[in-house]
């Protein structure tokens, strides 16, 4: 059974957009009807004293499992290169989860849909682009609504690159 997936990658280390390029490859070869938002140049958030992101957005159906999936996203940030030490700190690549289907699920080293994507512009904004009326199944609001929602906060995409 294929499950709709959407990915949140970034990259703020080194040649970041072909870092993402070089992910959405990765991604192609193990998913079916791949979805490629624009690139996004984005204000570091969190740890603000960082390179600016360049972020984007994937949708893909797959037929991983969750974990087979997970386990996948670490082998293509692995031979992205090294993390920095500094943890949510500068990285090559970084590729969340976003959403599994309707799935909701919280362990340790799994919380999906991703804990934070509602209140981050840099998901938000790439994952409104190519899916508008994609539920979270938690907020049960779509991503265009969850965009509309943080008008007000600081806006974070500087632009498309
Ligand atoms: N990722 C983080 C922390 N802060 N800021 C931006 N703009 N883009 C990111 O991808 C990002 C971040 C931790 O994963
Ligand atoms: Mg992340």
């Amino acid at each position: 059974m294929q499950v709709e997936v959407y990915l949140g990658l970034g990259s703020n280390l080194g040649d970041k957009r072909g870092n993402i390029q070089w992910a959405v490859e990765r991604i192609r070869e193990i998913s079916t009807e791949l979805t490629v938002s624009s690139f996004y140049e984005t204000a570091p958030v969190g740890v603000t004293l960082q390179p600016a992101f360049v972020n984007a957005v994937c949708g893909m159906w797959t037929e991983l499992s969750v974990f087979e999936l997970l386990s996948e996203l670490r082998d293509i940030q692995q031979k992205a290169g090294v993390r920095g030490p500094v943890l949510n700190g500068p990285r090559a690549l970084d590729v969340d989860i976003l959403l599994y289907g309707s799935l909701v699920v919280d362990l340790l080293h799994l919380t999906v849909p991703h804990p934070r994507m509602a209140e981050r512009e840099f998901v938000l904004g790439p994952l409104a682009e190519i899916a508008p009326g994609v539920m979270h199944p938690v907020a049960m609001k779509t991503s265009a609504e969850l965009l509309a929602d943080l008008v007000g906060a600081t806006p974070n995409c500087i632009g498309q690159v």
